[in-house]
């Protein structure tokens, strides 16, 4: 399950990441996080609504659901959209922050998307690349790839198109949890290996 946050969340500081208590070993300070765009009314609901249908078709061959409100119960991840990277005590400028969840051995995550990634292909993108840090798949580079997360190649994704799910990817320079998979990786392979196939 992946909760998909845009109303805002209230962030607690913790040695260790559990979405289902709003605890986060990535923030480096306690922080009420807005709702996404919150500046802008007249057209954030657009661009929610965009960004869920463009990963619900991404995500779609994969056993995962997507929410927009709280689960009963974990475990799920948790995506945070909206704020900015020094509510959480990073320094501005910084469009999301993912710890790579190598082995994935953190059962419900928390990622943060801020303010300043604001169109539905981008938003889509660092989204689904959030999703696949969080289950131990390495950024790649290449820039029209889902995984692209870091990096001055990512980000450039023209409004009217998806990021896909490439396959031999190259991983980027720097990505956590890149063995066994060295040097290129298969986006769709990794995301079945974590999520399985919907039946
Ligand atoms: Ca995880």
């Amino acid at each position: 399950m992946i909760y998909l946050s845009f109303e805002g969340e209230q962030i607690t500081k913790g040695a260790t990441t559990d979405a289902t208590t709003n605890t986060s070993a990535a923030a480096k300070q306690d922080a009420t996080i807005p709702p996404y765009l919150s500046a802008r009314p007249s057209d954030r609901k657009v661009i929610i609504r965009d960004t869920y249908f463009r990963l619900a078709e991404l995500l779609g061959p994969y056993d995962v659901a997507l929410a927009t409100t709280r689960p009963a119960s974990g475990p799920y991840q948790m995506i945070v959209f909206g704020g900015s990277s020094e509510l959480i005590g990073f320094p501005a400028g910084i469009g999301a922050v993912s710890d790579p969840d190598c082995g994935d051995t953190v059962a419900s995550d928390i990622s943060f998307i801020f303010d300043t990634i604001d169109d539905e292909a981008w938003t889509t993108q660092v989204s689904m690349a959030s999703i696949g840090l969080n289950v131990g798949i390495p950024s790649t580079n290449r820039w029209t790839d889902c995984m692209c997360f870091s990096g001055s190649e990512c980000g450039y994704m023209h409004p009217a198109i998806n990021c896909t799910l490439g396959t031999n990817v190259p991983v980027a320079t720097g990505a956590a949890c890149v063995p066994p998979y060295t040097g290129a990786i298969d986006d769709q392979t990794r995301f079945e290996d974590a999520f399985g196939c919907r039946q």
